[in-house]
């Protein structure tokens, strides 16, 4: 069968499946689709991490991979943020994010929890309900189990409403309950069990018509399947004969924190992982992320979780597509996805050749498809099977059609190399003779609080005693004031010119304000997110101003017992002073304290950009305020041209939040470098990967530049960025950038074809590097070597030139002969795309 007709013959069952209502179940071997065994490729696209407008974009790119499934959890927080208070809009619209899945003719899985993790602040569980009395999270709790239910019950409600379900003809087939609960139960004993298993009988009490999962929870009672999450989950079984092996996380990068350097898990490793899972039985596996895309706002968890959550996915923040990695992918899925019915329904057999190499072979109705698989790190394997004699590279699995000859090997990249450019955009809104070409408007953030012995503005509580950050502001904003007054004399015993304030805090930052002058502020550091700060202070007699700015940097998300792991300024809080060579104290830990939620300026909306009042430009007397803390800067720019995703350069910025338009497109914190060590130049995509492995930019800022999703610009020109910054830069360095594709390559033996592609609306416009024979290095410095086909460059320009994509049999015939010696000749072209001239 040609692939044509077997792409109509699948359009054409799915066109039936948006119809008519679909009986999805499972077996010991495969979720069934209408008594049909699958194979399913599925991907993480978190929908509030993009925006709706980028949805069909990132849905179509992911079909266009070869997946098969969409996978996203619910973001309570995000949904309930006032009890019984619901938003389902803009980047929220979940109904209408599984529409846009439905209408690619994907399938959706939906894993509710609502416990996510998920580097997600507060792993999604709303900060409100924390200050609920009685409550304990995730255990046998009435108080959260109504909660949850009632949380639960809506969103499947909603999808039952609009007909989501395939039993009702809607996209989704599988969902699930709880997340990962299975490795932190042990900690809730007796009731951790009993919870678990109420959850269970919640989910099956919906009676969606779909299977419902349980991710690493070997526990999961039936019907429910018990799935697995990791970087590799080949080994993984699960509960029972009648479940079929499935992999909810696989892993395709990781997340990056403030001060960390950038992590990548290569092409190689991914498809090595996937290959090994299907050869040993594993029919459903979904990418942890396919898109990981932005912490807009303040929806990152952690602690110290970036604004990207880019995961070195398959499509990048931005959505653009991450080669090598999303082609060489493809390419599996293709393959896996042809033999479908032999690795649902053959039998198979190892054969264990030692030193970590095995074969399996499926086979079914006279047709068969081999994996030969060699786990060991370091050396390549060379085994005569059938009677032919292959190589099989370290750590790769190399998948034979017909089990007899090779189309596919995890190590061997046959997929294009896409490198990305920033290119400056000319967006500035009025150019000036100056360097600087923005013109920045600006405003200080209020720090003195108390004035003629009275509180200014609001105070939300006032108590004799430290409270947790959280329980005072519900998490409504990074921030929150504490404020008291001290009376000193100067015969008090803490009376010096080196008098100290100490002051231990729960995290994440921490500034302090003496009668309205900041004596320095500090923040965690290595994963220590409680410490304290000391700082030399300068009291006045009488009255005296003490105000503590606590802020968090992201909510906890993972672990057990999470939700209680407090926040802010717990104390003590002392004055201190050396006197005769020994410590004096003066406790004030339990004088009253006044607690102001939020900024100044967050409670005015400053960010606001029809907010005009009280912002300074520069005149002959006022000038723009640098490295000083606390002001908010305002500018103006315009909309980048073009299609190409827009990012901020916020360099010579210290640590803040920034606004487009009014839209919160998440903190910045970019004078946070990351550590020296840890980086190397090479990246040896052989062994067990972990975070810490083929990590970049060392030294570098860890998060440099921002993403501005297209649909938050105006098309009139007058945007407006409003930055509030709380530790001190210069916005002088601040640009506005596209991203654009640089350059493309590919790089492959004979016997193979080598496609190139630019993105939608972009043509190949350069042919800058061709060489047929024996080319050297890599992608961007690309060498000839000793011979080659000296007709390459004009033969490929000839194909390629002008088009979106285009596609080379690497061989002699059409490239012409190179007269070099060596078994195989390479093909080694690196082009630039551009926009269309025509
Ligand atoms: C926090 O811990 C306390 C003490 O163990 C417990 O009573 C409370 O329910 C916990 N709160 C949450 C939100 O889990
Ligand atoms: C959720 O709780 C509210 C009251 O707080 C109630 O009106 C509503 O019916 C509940 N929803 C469900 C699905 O239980
Ligand atoms: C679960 O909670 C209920 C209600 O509080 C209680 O009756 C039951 O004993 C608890 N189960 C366990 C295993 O502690
Ligand atoms: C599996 O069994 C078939 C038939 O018995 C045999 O020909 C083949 O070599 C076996 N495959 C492996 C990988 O051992
Ligand atoms: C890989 O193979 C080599 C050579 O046979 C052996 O010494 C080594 O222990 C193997 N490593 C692993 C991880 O299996
Ligand atoms: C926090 O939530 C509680 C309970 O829902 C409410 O009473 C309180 O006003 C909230 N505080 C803030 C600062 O939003
Ligand atoms: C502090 O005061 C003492 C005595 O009053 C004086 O000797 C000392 O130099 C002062 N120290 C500083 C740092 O000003
Ligand atoms: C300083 O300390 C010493 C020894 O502890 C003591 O003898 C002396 O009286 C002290 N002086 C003052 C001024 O307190
Ligand atoms: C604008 O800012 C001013 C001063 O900061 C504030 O008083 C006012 O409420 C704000 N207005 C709007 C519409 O945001
Ligand atoms: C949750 C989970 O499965 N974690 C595993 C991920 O993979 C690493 C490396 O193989 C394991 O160490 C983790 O236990």
């Amino acid at each position: 069968m040609t692939t044509h007709l077997l792409i109509f013959l699948l359009s054409f069952t799915l066109i039936n499946l948006v119809i008519d209502a679909n009986k999805v179940s499972y077996d010991s071997r495969a979720i069934t689709i209408d008594g049909k065994r699958k194979i399913l490729f599925s991907g993480s696209i978190h929908y509030p991490r993009s925006t709706a407008e980028m949805w069909p974009s990132l849905i179509k790119k992911a079909k266009e991979g070869g997946l098969d499934v969409i996978e996203t959890y619910v973001f309570w927080n995000a949904h309930e943020p006032n009890r019984r208070q619901y938003d389902f809009s803009g980047n929220l619209d979940l109904v209408k994010f599984i529409k846009t899945i439905q209408s690619e003719r994907l399938y959706a899985m939906l894993r509710i929890g609502p416990y996510v993790c998920a580097e997600w602040n507060y792993g999604g569980f709303p900060v409100w309900m924390h200050n609920l009395p009685n409550i304990e999270f995730r255990t046998n709790n009435t108080a959260y189990m109504n909660e949850m239910q009632n949380f639960t019950t809506l969103i499947v409600d909603k999808m039952r409403q609009e007909k989501l379900f395939a039993s009702q003809g809607g996209p989704i087939i599988l969902a699930q309950i709880e997340n990962e609960y299975g490795n932190i139960m042990s900690s809730y004993g007796e009731n951790g069990k009993q919870y678990m298993k109420w959850c269970a009988q919640l989910a099956e009490s919906y009676q969606i018509g779909v299977p419902w999962v349980m991710c690493q929870q070997s526990d999961a009672p039936d019907p429910i399947i018990d799935t697995c999450n990791g970087w590799y989950c080949d080994q993984f079984s699960p509960n029972s004969k009648s479940k079929p092996k499935m992999w909810t996380e696989n892993w395709t990068g990781w997340f990056k924190n403030w001060g960390g350097a950038i992590p990548h898990r290569t092409a190689q490793d991914v498809a090595f992982a996937v290959a090994r899972f299907v050869q040993y039985g594993g029919t459903f596996q979904n990418y942890y992320m396919y898109h990981g895309g932005t912490n807009f706002g303040r929806t990152s968890g952690g602690p110290y979780i970036t604004t990207s959550y880019d995961y070195d996915a398959p499509l990048d923040e931005y959505g653009n597509i991450n080669q090598p990695k999303w082609g060489h992918l493809k390419q599996l899925h293709e393959i896996l996805k042809s033999v479908e019915d032999i690795l649902t329904h053959g039998t198979s057999n190892h054969t264990d050749y030692g030193n970590m190499m095995t074969a399996t072979m499926y086979s079914y109705t006279g047709k068969s498809i081999c994996f030969l698989g060699n786990a060991n790190s370091s050396n390549d394997a060379t085994i005569v099977f059938q009677n032919t004699q292959y190589i099989v590279p370290a750590w790769s699995v190399s998948i034979l059609s017909d089990c007899d000859h090779e189309v596919y090997n995890t190590a061997k990249i046959n997929a294009q190399t896409s490198i990305t450019l920033l290119k400056e955009s000319e967006t500035d809104f009025e150019k000036e003779k100056s360097q600087s070409t923005l013109n920045w408007q600006w405003m200080h953030e209020p720090h003195a609080h108390i004035k003629d012995g009275q509180v200014l503005g609001s105070v939300s509580h006032r108590a004799s005693q430290l409270l947790d950050q959280k329980v005072v502001t519900n998490d409504t904003t990074d921030y929150l004031w504490y404020i008291t007054s001290v009376d000193v004399s100067d015969s008090d015993p803490i009376w010096s010119n080196d008098t100290k304030l100490r002051v231990k805090t729960n995290g994440h930052v921490l500034h302090v304000f003496v009668n309205g002058g900041q004596a320095g502020y500090k923040y965690a550091q290595d994963g220590h997110y409680s410490f304290t700060y000391e700082t030399k202070v300068k009291l006045k007699k009488g009255k005296n101003e003490i105000s503590l700015l606590s802020a968090t940097v992201g909510l906890p998300n993972y672990g057990a017992h999470f939700a209680n792991v407090s926040v802010g300024v717990c104390g003590p809080i002392q004055l201190v002073a050396i006197k005769n060579k020994t410590e004096v104290v003066k406790d004030i830990t339990n004088n009253v304290w006044n607690y102001k939620v939020g900024l100044h300026g967050e409670v005015v909306k400053q960010y606001n950009p029809d907010n005009n009042t009280r912002w300074y430009t520069k005149s002959l007397t006022k000038s723009l305020p640098i490295r000083k803390a606390f002001v908010w800067y305002k500018t103006m720019f315009n909309t980048p041209k073009g299609n190409d995703p827009i990012v901020v350069d916020l360099r010579g910025l210290g640590k803040g939040t920034a606004w487009v338009n009014g839209n919160n497109i998440g903190r910045y914190w970019t004078s946070y470098l990351a550590d020296e060590n840890g980086c190397s130049s090479t990246c040896d995509y052989r062994g067990t990967y972990d975070s810490n492995k083929c990590i970049t930019k060392c030294g570098r800022h860890s998060q440099r530049w921002y993403h501005i999703p297209r649909s938050f610009l105006h098309t009139n020109n007058k945007n407006t960025l409003v930055l509030f910054e709380e530790f001190g830069g210069h916005p002088y360095d601040v640009k506005f950038s596209t991203v654009t594709v640089d350059k493309i390559c590919g790089n492959l033996y004979e016997g193979n074809v080598l496609e190139l592609a630019c993105h939608e609306g972009q043509v190949i416009s350069e042919v800058k590097f061709a060489s047929f024979g024996v080319p050297e290095d890599e992608c961007g410095s690309f060498k000839k070597g000793q011979c080659e086909s000296p007709n390459t460059l004009s033969i490929v320009s000839k194909m390629c030139l002008g088009k979106q994509s285009c596609s080379i049999q690497v061989s002699e015939k059409v490239l012409g002969p190179t007269g070099c010696r060596v078994p195989r000749n390479k093909l080694a072209i690196e082009a630039t795309c551009g926009v269309n001239k025509k």
